[in-house]
């Protein structure tokens, strides 16, 4: 049924009613670089938008009705040219990435998506907190928009910051259905908390040509397929030169029996990824412009379905103010790994006269996106070169190797290692040792009994945890519920001995210790002698009045079975699961057990997530969070939006697989801690 709204809006879209409302526009002076076509205004305008300034509407302005910002998006096939071959991409008004669309704190959102795809469609407003069923994921509380259906999204805007789009259906995001979000403060460009004179979004995509969905098959069929970078016969020899014979033969043979490649980094590569940077392969070179003497403002997005991306600009440092959307006490630094789904915001400030790279090289090294920063069109400068494969380390096999992260030539150090005990690894059939515990058992609620797939038996002998202090480092369980001696909020997690239940068979392995690495730059960096962001360096720029320390602890385990490309949540895959609880209003801590050999980069939708991170009240909120292989990772939460929300893993074949749970936060008042755990029926 149609309110008055509505009817305004229809009366205003009918007269063609527009107005221009952002100080923020985009200049006219830009070229397009390279022969790629259909690219949105920001990508192809590329002068940067100066506050200030109101020349060209090139960037798709909002109508404005009563307050409210009011778009019109269509999302359609679309012919799209990229890397010199023409394709069709799914695009969303026409263009890869979608428009960039721009919000202000305070004003209503009413956003007209109409679907001209033969299949259901949907948006989803990444990292944006409204209600349930404006969050755009089909089956949950929004029914998905199907063909020929115009669905009205309606939301006040209650945040600022960085943000992105993109759709919940299907493997539609790897085609190239996702945009820019960026909203205002309230009080415009006077509200940032730090001065700029120009802006650029930087979107991170990877393109391939390949139907996604023959993607997920192969990668089913043969979870490595696009891992060409598999070690060789050369580096056997290499290694054993260096490391000596029997070391690489008990490497290999490990590596062998855990059923890993240790440079299975990413699922899918530069094999058949085509890396963009705002719609634009490297060859198309992308280019911002800036004059001299400007303070310039990257939004940098990583909107890919399946890579992370590490950002470094040759020559410049930069000063990273947002991550997640949120403000962060500024702090410089030269490279920042960029998780599936997270959004950081640099200022720089460029000399004159010099021409930067804006490298933004893929995780596993098999390619790179990559743009200029210059003061001309037409200026360029060096791409840097690769660097070499990274290699999986101790640390991400759950090995307890002290403070030294070192590579798997460190092996040889070990003395009685056994190869075929799997150092590390606890297969699924070894699941005997458990260290003693000490805690009283009711402050451990484990949910897993009777439940498939979880072998509580193999837990016999445990009494309970043990707190750190008590000599034997805490178990870790998947499913617990915790009541009791919690931790104190915003400290890091400690070291846990892992339970021997391996969450059966939708889980390879588990690492023998999980423990915090917020401090580690992550692998493949740290070693190039610049400095590379850490989450430990990550304050929130004011502390916030609600922070308080958390009634109740849910643990879950990120599982997976890489062979068998199985990739789940305490070793039960969506389809088998039942949501997980939250009450209305409780402060809770989420936290999570790696127990991959991957990076996961874990995203909660509608409440944001404080990352524990050792800083206190200064903990920074974040919609996605990257857990590390092997990785004890802690968030707080406050669950003050009822509903059902999504929380999963954005790597989008992972989420396909089943790394994904329905997270329901009760409408009631009240909460019991105890109840409404997703094993309680
Ligand atoms: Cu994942």
């Amino acid at each position: 049924m149609k309110d008055v709204l509505s009817q305004k809006l229809a009366a205003a879209a009918a007269a063609n009613f527009t107005r221009r409302r952002f100080l923020h526009s985009t200049g006219a002076l830009g070229l397009l670089a390279g022969a790629e076509a259909l690219l949105p205004s920001y990508a192809r305008a590329n002068t940067g938008m100066r506050p200030a300034s109101a020349s060209s509407a090139a960037q798709l302005e909002p109508r404005m009705v009563d307050g409210a910002a009011v778009y019109d998006l269509t999302i359609a096939e679309t012919q799209f040219a990229v890397a010199g071959r023409r394709t069709t991409a799914t695009t969303v008004n026409g263009t890869v990435p979608g428009p960039l669309l721009r919000l202000r704190e305070g004003d209503d959102a009413i956003i007209r998506v109409t679907n001209r795809l033969k299949e259901d469609s949907s948006i989803h407003w990444h990292g944006i907190l409204l209600p349930p069923e404006m969050d755009g994921v089909p089956g949950l509380s929004f029914p998905g928009i199907r063909p020929g259906e115009t669905f009205e999204y309606r939301f006040p805007v209650k945040q600022h910051g960085t943000y992105w789009y993109h759709s919940h259906s299907g493997l539609q995001e790897q085609t190239g259905h996702f945009g820019p979000l960026v909203i205002d403060p309230a009080d415009g460009i006077a509200g940032y908390p730090y001065q700029f004179d120009r802006e650029y979004v930087v979107v991170l995509s990877d393109w391939t040509f390949e139907n996604p969905y023959n993607v997920l098959a192969k990668l089913k069929k043969q979870p490595d397929y696009y891992n060409y970078q598999k070690r060789t016969v050369f580096d056997f020899f290499r290694d054993a030169g260096r490391d000596g014979f029997m070391p690489t033969v008990r490497d290999r043979l490990m590596w062998a029996g855990m059923r890993m490649n240790p440079t299975d980094i990413h699922d899918v590569t530069g094999a058949t990824y085509t890396f963009l940077m705002n719609g634009m392969a490297p060859e198309a070179n992308w280019t911002g412009l800036f004059r001299p003497g400007e303070r310039v403002l990257l939004r940098f997005i990583n909107a890919s379905a399946a890579s992370y991306f590490d950002v470094r600009i040759p020559g410049l440092p930069m000063t990273v103010v947002q991550a997640s959307g949120q403000y962060v006490q500024p702090v410089e630094t030269d490279e920042i790994r960029i998780a599936i789904a997270e959004t950081y915001d640099v200022i720089i400030e460029p000399a004159a006269d010099t021409a930067y790279t804006v490298f933004a090289e893929s995780m596993d090294r098999s390619g790179y996106a990559a743009g200029t920063l210059a003061m001309r069109e037409g200026m360029s400068a060096a791409i840097p070169a690769r660097r070499e494969r990274p290699v999986l380390t101790m640390a991400d096999m759950g090995m307890d190797h002290g403070d030294d992260m070192g590579d798997m030539h460190d092996m040889h150090d070990m003395d009685g290692m056994d190869h075929d005990a799997m150092p590390g690894m606890i297969m699924p059939d070894s699941a005997a040792s458990m260290p003693p515990s000490t805690t009283p058992p009711d402050t451990l609620k484990s949910s897993a009994q009777g439940h498939e797939g979880h072998d509580m038996s193999a837990m016999g002998g445990m009494r309970s945890e043990a707190p750190t202090d008590s000599g034997a480092p805490r178990l870790a369980v998947a499913g617990a519920i915790r009541t009791s001696g919690l931790r104190a909020p915003g400290t890091l997690p400690e070291m846990l001995t892992h339970e021997a239940s391996t969450h059966g068979p939708g889980n390879a392995a588990v690492p023998m210790m999980v423990q915090s690495r917020l401090a580690e730059p992550g692998i493949g960096l740290g070693h190039d002698g610049w400095r590379v962001l850490l989450y430990t360096d990550l304050r929130a720029l004011h502390a916030r009045a609600d922070f308080s320390a958390p009634e109740r602890e849910v643990e879950l385990h990120l599982t997976g079975n890489m062979e068998r490309f199985m990739w789940s949540i305490d070793g039960i895959p969506f389809e088998d699961s039942e949501p997980i609880h939250f009450g209305h209003g409780e402060r809770l801590r989420l936290t999570m057990v790696n127990d991959t050999m991957m990076n996961h980069p874990m995203h909660l939708h509608g409440m944001w997530m404080e990352l524990e991170n050792g800083h206190g009240e200064m903990i920074p909120r974040v919609h996605t969070v990257n857990v590390k292989p092997a990785e004890h990772i802690s968030l707080l939460i406050t669950a003050d939006t009822p509903g059902k929300w999504a929380f999963h893993c954005h790597v989008l074949y992972h989420m396909d697989a089943g790394m994904f749970r329905v997270v329901e936060v009760a409408s009631g008042e009240a909460h019991d801690g105890m109840k409404g755990h997703r094993h309680e029926v």
